[in-house]
């Protein structure tokens, strides 16, 4: 058996959690095994990573680092939660992966594709999302909604010329494999969002059959 690998990116604050869970209330309504992981994170091991990622800190991360760290706690991630549930024919819903490496620290912080590609190629072998859904919205909108829950962590702390070129890298890679990219306008009303979700319900149960 193999599972459905679908991931959810976004901009911050662009609702990725909340309709994570929307979207695995719809899928277990249908008898799925649904498994809700995030990146980075997603295991003990690499939540501490992500602790290490997001905690802002005196000393700067070097850009270098940030982007190994990302692979580093992808890599426990994938051992330990994402091939064991594809494996046993499980639906994972991952609120980020790799592509949110390419849009922040390729796009954000302006590293080399290729090398993360390397990277990519490296960490994961051939194992690709089967889907991604992203969710797109005005920057302001995502900022003001992730400022409006307190303490802004290491990345939200970036300006807005960095996740200007996050959401630029994330369109672009939409546009450039509409097969596996789903768009969500997410900076519409939570009804409006999770009714375009309900929309590629059909699509995403076919895959799951298939
Ligand atoms: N990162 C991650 C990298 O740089 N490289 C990588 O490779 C990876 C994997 C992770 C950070 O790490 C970076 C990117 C991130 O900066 P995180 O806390 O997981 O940190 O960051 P986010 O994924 O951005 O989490 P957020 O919680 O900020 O955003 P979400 O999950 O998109 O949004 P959500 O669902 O929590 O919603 C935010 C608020 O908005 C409300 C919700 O109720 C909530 O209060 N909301 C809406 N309000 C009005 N209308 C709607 N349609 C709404 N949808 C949600």
């Amino acid at each position: 058996m193999s599972g459905l690998f679908i991931t959810l990116e976004g901009p911050e604050g662009a609702g990725k959690s909340t309709n994570r869970e929307y979207l695995a209330e719809r899928l277990r309504e249908h008898g799925l095994d649904v498994v809700l992981t995030r990146e980075p994170g997603g295991t003990p091991m690499a939540e501490q990573i992500r602790e290490l990622l997001l905690t802002p800190s005196d000393e700067q991360m070097a850009a270098d680092t940030e982007l190994l760290l990302m692979f580093a706690a992808r890599a426990q991630h994938l051992a330990g939660v994402i091939r064991p549930a594809l494996a046993r024919g499980a639906v994972v819903l991952c609120d980020r992966f790799t592509d949110a490496t390419y849009a922040y620290q390729g796009g954000g912080r302006g590293l080399s594709v290729e090398r993360i590609a390397i990277l990519e190629d490296f960490v994961q072998g051939d194992l690709r999302p089967d889907l991604t859904l992203v969710f797109d919205l005005p920057i302001e909108v995502g900022l003001a909604r992730a400022a409006a829950r307190g303490r802004l962590d290491r990345f939200e702390q970036e300006g807005k010329a960095f996740f200007e070129a996050v959401r630029h890298a994330y369109l672009e890679r939409a546009q450039r494999a509409p097969q596996r990219y789903s768009i969500v306008d997410a900076g519409q009303s939570l009804d409006a969002v999770q009714r375009a979700i309900d929309g590629l319900l059909p699509g995403i149960l076919d895959r799951c059959r298939g």
